[in-house]
């Protein structure tokens, strides 16, 4: 296991000065009083009305939290609509004029749609969903790239009652085969293509190809994206058509109960399986957008862009649910933050006025290394505060993102949270806390977590730990697909959380200090972060031990200056198989088993892995070998001299 060893490699991890918030931002923030914290402890649970009360209710709830153990049910007996939060209330709010989602695309267009529009939109494509047979409580894929016809469908799924399983669209066909097997899903929204980078990907061939594999009929939408007409085979549906059919239908929004599932999505875990997390449809979107309020601080007369891909819960949580709950324009933007010029999130950001940016840490790095040229090309003078997501952020980026994004005037909130979250859970808040650089912040009013050691006791400041979840929070998923025990099943995996009633390991590594500001360290389970995404070793490795030739394989984390971790592969290569050609063949293998985010950053070949006595591969040695670490003691070892071999082939391909 790693664990152990990444908590204490990353635990180098520094913490700048603390900075406090302008006074011009306190003054204005949706939440300032420095008593929100105690106020929220004194009344817990009941404090979590202040986040349902962001929301319209078609029947109040009797219970803010219900159920004794897991499953909680937040908000029990209430019942409401998603779509209807995000929409109709705006609507009829008078504000049907106001902007909700501007999307800038691949191509240089650009499209906008009033709350009016997008209602309508999404009551049209709801009555088209029904056509097509799609039921309450049916799972609809939706496997699109970033444009408006993904957040359309997924409000439209939302409006019936169907819950919606996102599928990254840069995941491979057989990714998309897996998550709808798993989810047995009959309905597939898609489109015929999109380009990236210039270069057109076939989404629908990637489509048929897992449509393939699947044991149930598939009735598939394909949205035409690439404007040239796809033709489409029996049983299948052109977006456009559907929607024209059903102009100026309204479908009433079907009332859910709060613990009925919004949408579900995949995610990797330890066991190297995506894992289904089902979120709910009252606790998780009272909890998007409280903290959308709290700690993004969004007000509905706002731009607001938060780079994520909706494929990712990131997107979900913060470039639709919470966003449209709350009201404001939410700008959804397809390309690359490099194409056509390295000042595009900048070129964007001053063109649309937007006042508040979120976006993760690997980016950051990419905007560093380009300069701070690019920016200060640009009048950025609409930002008022700046958010990142997804990894650790060391103080230099946090620095550099305050001083040069944010003119030194921006607060900056550093979120941790996960897709089993559904929403922030540590962080400061920008209207009452200070800043450190590095330091997520503390746990928000009314989200209980603590560091602990291998025993489940909180450690010292300074020492570091396991980072638990101590208390249920309200975007917390109902179950996991096939697991509906899976917080009872995370209880006891590590560390030992027998002294608590109830407890959730985040599989997070985190160090507290004297104020309770948590500094997160990385995971400590078989989890890659790459740019932000998550990724099982285990995955990776069954598709590179998969390609022919390959004898045996181990993945890693190593080190990159830029996406956080890369994937390290270890490769002993079958006799007589050419190494050149079988690095080929494992790039191709894991892009094409998983996403070609996930393809091997280095591939290192070794007439054979480490292995402990009892034949397991050492992991932990390989992870030292890609940090350049010492080695410690190797003559646990069956093969100690297999090390030196490997450091030089590493050196090699260095
Ligand atoms: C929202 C999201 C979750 C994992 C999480 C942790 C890492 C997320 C972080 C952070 C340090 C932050 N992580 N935010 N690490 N500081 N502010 O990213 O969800 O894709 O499920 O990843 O990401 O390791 O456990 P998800």
């Amino acid at each position: 296991m790693p664990s152990e060893d990444s908590v204490e490699r990353s635990a180098r991890a520094a913490v700048g000065e603390a900075v406090d918030p302008p006074p011009s931002f306190v003054e204005q923030a949706n939440v300032s009083d420095p008593g929100v914290y105690e106020a929220f402890a004194e009344d817990w649970p009941d404090c979590w009305d202040r986040a349902a009360d962001l929301l319209s209710w078609t029947e109040p709830y009797d219970a803010v939290l219900g159920g004794a153990g897991p499953p909680f049910r937040w908000f029990d007996g209430g019942r409401l609509n998603a779509s209807y939060n995000c929409l109709d209330r705006h609507v009829e709010n008078g504000r049907k004029n106001q902007v909700a989602l501007t999307w800038e695309g691949r191509l240089g267009e650009s499209r906008t749609y009033s709350y009016l529009e997008l209602y309508r939109e999404v009551n049209e494509f709801a009555a088209a969903l029904r056509d097509i047979g799609v039921e309450e409580d049916d799972v609809v894929t939706l496997y699109l790239p970033m444009i408006p016809e993904l957040p359309v469908a997924m409000l439209a799924c939302a409006r019936i009652g169907a819950p919606h399983s996102v599928v990254f669209a840069g995941f491979s066909a057989d990714a998309l085969a897996e998550r709808m097997d798993d989810a047995d899903s009959a309905y597939l929204v898609t489109c015929d293509g999109y380009y990236r980078r210039g270069a057109p990907v076939h989404q629908k061939s990637k489509a048929d190809n897992a449509a393939i594999g699947l044991d149930q009929d598939v009735t598939t939408v394909v949205v035409d994206r690439l404007g040239d007409g796809t033709p489409l085979a029996e049983g299948e549906h052109d977006y456009e058509q559907l929607v024209a059919t059903h102009r100026g239908e309204t479908v009433e929004p079907v009332a859910r109960d709060a613990t009925d599932q919004l949408f579900l999505i995949y995610t990797s875990g330890t066991t190297g399986e995506p894992t289904g997390v089902r979120h709910t449809t009252g606790g998780y979107l009272a909890h998007v957008a409280w903290t959308a309020h709290a700690v993004l601080d969004i007000k509905p007369e706002d731009t607001y862009w938060c780079s994520a891909d909706i494929g990712w819960i990131t997107g979900h949580s913060y470039t639709v649910y919470g966003p449209l709950a709350l009201g404001t324009t939410t700008m959804l933007y397809e390309g690359t933050p490099d194409h056509p010029e390295k000042d595009r999130v900048w070129e964007l950001i001053e063109r649309n006025a937007v006042d508040v940016f979120y976006t993760a840490p690997t980016a950051i790095r990419a905007f560093m290394k380009w300069g701070e040229k690019h920016p200060d090309r640009h009048d950025l003078s609409s930002l008022r505060l700046l958010g990142t997501v997804g990894e650790p952020i060391n103080p230099r980026a946090w620095n550099w993102y305050r001083d040069h994004i944010g003119n030194g005037e921006c607060p900056v909130v550093d979120t941790w949270w996960q897709t089993e979250t559904g929403g922030v859970m540590i962080s400061t808040l920008p209207g009452v806390d200070r800043m450190k650089p590095g330091a997520a912040g503390r746990p928000l009013p009314g989200i209980g977590a603590d560091v602990v050691d291998g025993e489940g006791e909180p450690v010292d400041p300074g020492e570091s730990g396991y980072l638990v979840v101590t208390d249920p929070w309200p975007g917390m998923p109902l179950s996991m697909v096939h697991d509906e025990d899976w917080f009872a099943a995370r209880e006891p995996t590590r560390p030992s959380l027998d002294d608590y009633d109830w407890a959730y390991f985040t599989e997070d590594g985190a160090t507290v200090d004297e104020d309770g500001y948590v500094t997160l360290l990385g995971r400590v389970d078989d989890v890659l972060n790459v740019s932000g995404h998550r990724f099982a070793t285990m995955e990776i490795e069954s598709a590179v031990a998969d390609v022919t030739g390959v004898a045996e394989a181990a993945v890693v984390a190593g080190p990159h200056e830029l996406k956080g971790e890369a994937v390290y592969a270890y490769v002993s290569p079958a006799e007589g198989a050419s190494e050149a050609a079988l690095r080929e063949q494992v790039h191709e293998a894991v892009e094409s088993a998983i996403s070609p985010i996930a393809v091997p950053d280095v591939v290192v070949f070794t007439p054979d892995l480490p292995k402990t006595r009892s034949g397991k591969v050492m992991r932990r040695l390989l992870e030292s070998v890609a940090h350049d670490e010492d080695l410690g003691d190797t003559s646990a070892l069956r093969n100690p001299e297999v090390v030196g071999e490997l450091e030089s082939a590493l050196d090699d391909e260095e």
